[in-house]
């Protein structure tokens, strides 16, 4: 059985928790305390060095990175399919996959870790405002990308929308008020069954 380490306030460990219902794959949770540093305890550094969540476990084989671990979960369990058949439709999800971290999560953080964790005193607040530019540009284009589309790829939800999915959770947290298409995207994935049963409580 699949075992996940993860938080339930993590981003990153969502997006996979959001694969894992959506395929409908039963698995062992298993909570890495981060606020205790757990993630820095020799025990959970010999699984993964980088001390980050989420990391997968199956019967000894260990995976981190959470779109490695996605795309583990698509070639292992193909149903129901969070990728598209045709193979040019296939790489579009990757190129997406790949531009959501390095367009987007890139910069959530800044502004999502300091505002959920940290007292105002504590942010950087010339650094929180060149990450929400950098977003607002990224959505930007967004938003050319999914005029007249529900989704990212192929007019299907794949692993490419799971990426984004946590992060667009918190627009309303960064004061990113989303653009006409993108909103709409926005809400029809947070109305998904397995983004409600994966939302945080903060
Ligand atoms: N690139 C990693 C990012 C994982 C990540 O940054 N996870 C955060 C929680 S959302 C974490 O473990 N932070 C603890 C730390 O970096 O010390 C992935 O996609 O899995």
């Amino acid at each position: 059985m699949i075992k996940l380490h993860y938080h339930p306030l993590s981003t990153f460990s969502r997006r996979v928790r959001i694969a894992l219902a959506e395929k409908q794959i039963a698995y062992e949770a298993i909570v890495v305390d981060l606020a205790q540093r757990k993630h820095r305890d020799p025990a959970y550094l010999a699984l993964n060095p980088y001390g980050r969540v989420p990391t997968l476990e199956e019967n000894g084989f260990v995976l981190y990175e959470s779109t490695a671990i996605l795309n583990y979960l698509e070639a292992t369990r193909a149903e129901p399919p969070l990728v598209p058949a045709d193979l040019r439709q296939r790489a579009l999800v990757d190129m997406n996959m790949k531009l959501c971290d390095i367009q987007m999560t890139r910069y959530t953080g800044t502004i999502i870790f300091p505002k959920r964790f940290l007292p105002k005193e504590k942010w950087n607040e010339a650094a929180m405002a060149a990450a929400k530019g950098e977003i607002e540009s990224h959505i930007a284009i967004l938003e050319r990308q999914l005029a007249g589309k529900s989704y990212l790829v192929a007019e299907q939800f794949t692993l490419a929308d799971i990426c984004y999915l946590p992060f667009l959770e918190f627009l309303p947290l960064m004061e990113i008020t989303p653009s006409p298409a993108v909103a709409a995207w926005r809400e029809r994935l947070l109305a998904r069954p397995s983004a409600r049963a994966t939302k945080p409580d903060a």
